[in-house]
């Protein structure tokens, strides 16, 4: 159990004013407007398209890699817990922002934003400025960490830490109610070899905010930072009875049973999780769980407490050789791995290029290291000294933060330049070493849809005996795509990757084991589904060369109040 003394930070919102309309105020909250993943002059950037592993986990991996978006969960989470009548606009087009703030006299405008999309927000705040005049205007996300931002927009509130909190004093509601859930799928849209996947809902995972913010405070970690830094954290549910009812009512709303859960260290409260773990078996539920944790902490639970809990998929933080970080600190990450794997927990490492102790002479080894924890998918991301962060602070002081001229905040997202000058790098160099990161995980240990497979693969022989029935049944609803459609990708890629032999002899050894564990009709489909595969990779590689991406869809949801007032 990791020693943190963990106080509630919900005071880290700025005092709110009281909107003179109260719960009548008509409000629209939004996301920045798109297109996203094309360069323009506001601070969008091909490299970095509204999209999680394609843009920082599969980037180099072409049409093997994963692509989905998520929608906006801030704007989702504060609308259920507004009275008033509140329209969600996200992903909203330039033209369709404006025609929303023509159709409705909406009181009050929220956005909500991160540093890379700053140039929009200004532009955002100029146009309800000349088509609402009368409207307020309040900022919110990450952006609001940024010291100085209202010398570079026009808003009347900025928000730092949890919104929730602030909407409900601004207008007149009571702060200290139950937080309200909204039911949401985590991704949509999904796609992987140039083949949309299932959209049914047993097929998804239902997203799932415990709380926002992470005791552990790392000097670089705006998540953290944006909501009160070392021992603070913002808990919508506080205990486990509160996080099963919440988690009972979505699954049963969106009918999965499964969740993606965006709470920075999940496992952290012991007896919280414990507490949850207790009512899923006293109510026999086998729901899947897809977490974020620390190494330190996963490793105060045993494997048979992970496995019962569910956890199916862990994105965890190896930062990088020899890294101080407090949550890495004496784990045996390799350990840890191949331990989860075996029990078909997918495991997505996450390491950082450019710690203070990196250099263009190390980086090599760094890469090295990481990538021969052989997890299922690798997260590298810039070392990026982010507003409001003990990093930010220390560079600052130190005079090497790079100024606007040089790195834009549209270019600090992580994946291109630091924004600070580094002892050990020349400069841009950090680009270079960044995409070799990603190259060498993707030659070495190939597709990450073939590293997860063969995870599932495990956890389906390992467990599938398993003495609860609970488990059973999760473990069999989870590898049900084995032996039919996985049979068939694994068939593809050994065909696609017959120049690099190593890799395909490990495919090769893949589909034999999967062959043997499912008999004759993986025999039968592996070849018939592969050849259509292979064709359909080959067709998207073509359409990628091309330089196809892919935006996503505007949505525009009424809460209930608003459907009677607002068009
Ligand atoms: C989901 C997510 C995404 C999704 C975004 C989906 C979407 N539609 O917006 C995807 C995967 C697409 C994504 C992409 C990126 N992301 Co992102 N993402 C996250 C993640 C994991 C969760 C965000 C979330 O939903 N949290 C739950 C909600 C409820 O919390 P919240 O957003 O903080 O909202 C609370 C408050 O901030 C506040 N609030 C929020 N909005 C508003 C608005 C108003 C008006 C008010 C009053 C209050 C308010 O109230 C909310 C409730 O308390 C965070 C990390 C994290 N755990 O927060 C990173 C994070 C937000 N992402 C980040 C980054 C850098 C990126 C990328 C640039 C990554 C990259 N280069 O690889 C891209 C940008 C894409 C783009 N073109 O814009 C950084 C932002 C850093 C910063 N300081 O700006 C974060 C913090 C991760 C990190 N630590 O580096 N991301
Ligand atoms: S453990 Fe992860 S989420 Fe928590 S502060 Fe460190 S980097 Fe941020």
């Amino acid at each position: 159990m990791p020693n943190l003394k963990i106080e509630n930070a919900d005071a880290t919102a700025d005092q709110a004013p009281q909107h003179p309309l109260g719960k009548n105020a008509k409000i629209l909250l939004t996301s920045v407007f798109g297109p996203y993943a094309q360069d323009d002059a506001y601070g969008s950037r091909a490299i970095n398209p509204m999209e999680l592993f394609h843009n920082q986990v599969t980037r180099v991996q072409g049409p093997f890699s994963l692509r989905m978006f998520h929608r906006s969960f801030s704007l989702l989470l504060l609308q259920e817990n507004i009275e008033a009548p509140c329209a969600v606009l996200d992903f909203p087009t330039d033209e369709r922002f404006r025609k929303e703030l023509r159709k409705n006299r909406y009181d009050v405008v929220g956005i909500s934003s991160i540093l890379s999309n700053a140039g929009k927000v200004g532009a955002m705040c100029a146009l309800i400025r000349r088509i609402l005049p009368d409207a307020k205007i309040v900022v919110g996300g990450h952006l609001a960490n940024l010291s100085g931002l209202s010398d570079i927009i026009d808003a009347d509130f900025i928000v730092k830490g949890d919104g929730i909190r602030w909407f409900r004093e601004y207008l007149g509601q009571n702060p200290e109610a139950p937080i309200r859930h909204p039911a949401v799928f985590s991704g949509f849209g999904s796609r992987v070899l140039g083949i949309q996947t299932s959209s049914k809902p047993r097929d998804l995972a239902a997203a799932l905010i415990p709380s926002v913010g992470c005791p552990m405070g790392c000097n670089f970690c705006s998540t953290s930072h944006l909501f009160g830094g070392k021992g603070k954290l913002v808990e919508f549910y506080k205990t486990g009875d509160e996080l099963f009812w919440v988690m009972d009512s979505i699954a049963k709303k969106l009918k999965t049973e499964s969740f993606f859960i965006l709470d920075e260290n999940f496992l952290a409260c012991r007896p919280k999780v414990l507490r949850l773990l207790q009512l899923m078996e006293e109510y026999e539920k086998s729901w899947s769980l897809y977490i974020f944790s620390s190494a330190h902490v996963i490793r105060s639970y045993s494997m048979d407490e992970l496995v019962r809990l569910g956890v199916r998929w862990l994105w965890m933080g190896i930062e990088g050789k020899g890294s101080s970080y407090e949550k890495v600190r004496g784990a045996d990450t390799f350990g840890l791995v191949r331990g989860l794997q075996e029990n078909g927990i997918s495991v997505l490492g996450s390491t950082i290029i450019g710690l203070e102790e990196h250099s263009e002479e190390n980086l090599g080894e760094v890469i090295d290291w990481a990538v021969s924890h052989r997890t299922d998918f690798h997260q590298f991301m810039l070392y990026t000294a982010l507003p409001g962060t003990p990093l930010h602070r220390e560079k600052e002081s130190e005079g090497s933060l790079l100024n606007q001229d040089d790195v834009p905040f549209a270019d600090s997202h992580g994946q291109y330049r630091f924004n600070h000058r580094h002892a050990g790098m020349g400069p841009g160099k950090e680009t270079e070493f960044l995409l070799k990161a990603f190259r060498r995980d993707f030659d070495r240990n190939g597709p990450s849809l073939a590293r997860m497979i063969s995870t599932l693969l495990s956890g389906y022989r390992n467990l599938r005996h398993h003495p609860s029935a609970r488990v059973r049944k999760r473990i069999l609803r989870e590898s049900a795509p084995l032996a039919v459609d996985y049979a068939g990708v694994i068939w593809a890629l050994k065909e696609y990757f017959k120049g690099q032999p190593e890799l395909r002899f490990k495919l090769y050894g893949l589909l034999e084991e999967i062959l043997e564990a499912f008999g004759r009709v993986s025999r039968i489909s592996a070849p018939i589904l592969g050849t259509i595969l292979l064709s359909a990779i080959k067709k998207e590689e073509r359409r990628l060369k091309r330089g196809w991406t892919y935006e996503p869809p505007c949505f525009f949801e009424l809460n209930a109040t608003a459907k009677k007032i607002l068009r």
